[in-house]
């Protein structure tokens, strides 16, 4: 069985039930003028994780195996955004407002749209999700578990939200995660250092880590 030198122990994997997933590539989250430049992040930190998570998206393109895509958005009425969510913090512009990509976080708008480096193919799942976790209001558990899919390799923006919410809440589900170190960032470096550090404690409380070239070497060598 294909395995991972991984923390804090080996992931192993079976070929037909492995899936990337790569959560919330979005300009709004990416670029200037979006939801988390609104905020006052600094974007900076996470554009290091764009190319290897697209190094990541060939590897397993190449091995035929699938590439899964979420993006936090909402729907142009806002019907499905909390009062709560779009008032927290008070910022100058909210959500569904217009911004210089389009309504921010709205879905449909240039600025919920994928960044080019990592936008999907034909054929490949988009999952648009009004909250932090992946499963929330989506089809996502039903896709997993229709295709048998059990072991995810997790990649996206930003670790400390969206990214380790998902890896928690399939962690619940039964679906054994792996997070990719080098293909995740987040505005805030100190707090992307911890939640790796958070995941793997306890004898892989909710999963493991490994880095990106450790996948595309297991990948190349199948
Ligand atoms: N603000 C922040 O760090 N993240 C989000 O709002 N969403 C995701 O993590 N995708």
């Amino acid at each position: 069985m294909p395995y991972i030198d991984a923390k804090p122990f080996p992931f192993e994997f079976g070929i037909d039930h492995v899936a990337l997933v790569c959560i919330d590539m979005q300009r709004d989250f990416c670029e200037p003028g979006g939801f988390a430049d609104s905020l006052g992040n600094s974007i900076e930190n996470i554009a290091p994780c764009i190319p290897v998570i697209a190094k990541l998206q060939a590897a397993f393109r190449k091995a035929g195996l699938p590439v899964i895509h979420t993006k936090e958005c909402h729907k142009p009425d806002l019907s499905d955004l909390p009062t709560a969510k779009r008032n927290r913090g008070n910022p100058k512009i909210k959500i569904g407002d217009q911004g210089p990509m389009g309504r921010i976080l709205i879905n449909g708008e240039p600025g919920s749209d994928f960044v080019a480096e990592n936008a999907p193919t034909e054929g490949e799942l988009v999952i648009a999700k009004p909250g932090k976790d992946t499963f929330y209001r989506t089809n996502f558990y039903e896709y997993l578990t229709t295709r048998l899919i059990t072991h995810l390799f997790i990649t996206g923006v930003t670790t400390d939200v969206c990214v380790q919410t998902t890896m928690r809440c399939a962690n619940d589900r039964g679906f054994d995660c792996v997070l990719v170190e080098d293909g995740t960032g987040s505005y805030f470096p100190e707090f992307k250092e911890v939640t790796l550090r958070a995941l793997v404690a306890q004898g892989g409380i909710v999963g493991w880590t490994c880095k990106s070239d450790q996948v595309v070497d297991c990948l190349a060598a199948l």
